[in-house]
């Protein structure tokens, strides 16, 4: 699993109709690297899952130069979130690895928090339920309550103690990044729930730090089949874990 060339960041996005809001984002992770040398090298890895616009075409364009990467790797349908994360993760190359939302709700700067408690056997994640007062612009009331809900369920069947699994930034060790992406199943929306129960149970910390958030508009999330199918996965979750069913860590890890 370890990989010779020494890169020291992969940036991971999912990307599903994003022509709208991937240039700024794209901008702005730019500009940030330019100020964090430290950073280099850098890899930003776009996983088109099958988008209907510009998306591949933009990314496409964004031309490497010394430093920082640009690879876009496409999924020929929608296969969901999750399995473009597991495509992103599984040819990602970095030290650290970044998910991160396309829409950049956790502003990029951000990372510097997560950076600073990061460690090699430990997971951070950024949440929007340690200190609600960060959040400068809500979701809407009807996203936020489904979203306790789900917490909730996912508390009791899975990952005790981590209150806000689902924000869309986090820092993986890039060991662990890639092991995931081998055994993930999770196809959609809950796949945090599998990897971070995974985790857990391979011995790593996992850390959650409160980040400046905003919810920013035209989300992909549709309340209604996305919930439910969120829902369905973490049932499956806690069965297979009621049956014993998640694999042990892998011996090179
Ligand atoms: N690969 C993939 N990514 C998706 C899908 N739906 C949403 N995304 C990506 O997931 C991230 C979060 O989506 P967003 O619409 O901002 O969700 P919200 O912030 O939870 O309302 C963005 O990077 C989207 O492009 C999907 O079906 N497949
Ligand atoms: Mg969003």
């Amino acid at each position: 699993m370890k990989r010779k060339d020494s890169i020291r960041l992969s940036i991971v996005i999912p990307a599903l109709n994003e022509e709208g809001r991937l240039p700024s984002t794209l901008e702005s992770i730019r500009v940030y690297l330019e100020k964090n040398e430290d950073l280099l090298p850098a890899e930003i890895i776009i996983v088109d899952d099958g988008s209907e616009d510009r998306t591949g075409e933009l990314i496409r364009a964004c031309s490497s130069r010394w430093g920082v990467e640009y690879r876009c790797l496409r999924h020929e349908t929608t296969l969901g979130k999750g399995a473009a994360v597991r495509t992103g993760f599984g040819s990602s190359r970095g030290e650290l690895v970044l998910i991160s939302d396309a829409d950049l709700s956790a502003p990029i700067e951000e990372l510097e928090v997560l950076l600073n408690a990061f460690s090699p056997d430990r997971l951070i994640i950024a949440s929007r339920a340690v200190d609600r007062s960060l959040i400068f612009h809500p979701q809407p009331f009807y996203r936020d309550l489904m979203g306790r809900c789900f917490n909730l369920i996912v508390q009791g069947l899975l990952i005790p103690g981590i209150h806000d699994t689902q924000c869309g930034f986090k820092l993986f060790p890039g060991e662990l990044a890639r092991a995931l992406a081998e055994v993930g199943r999770v196809q959609g929306f809950a796949w945090d729930v599998e990897y971070l129960y995974l985790a857990r149970l391979w011995g790593f910390e996992i850390r959650e730090l409160g980040v400046r958030w905003a919810h920013v508009e035209s989300s992909r999330v549709l309340p209604g089949r996305h919930s439910l199918q969120m829902f369905r996965d973490v049932l499956k979750l806690g069965l297979r874990r009621a049956f014993g069913k998640f694999p042990a860590r892998p011996q090179d890890l």
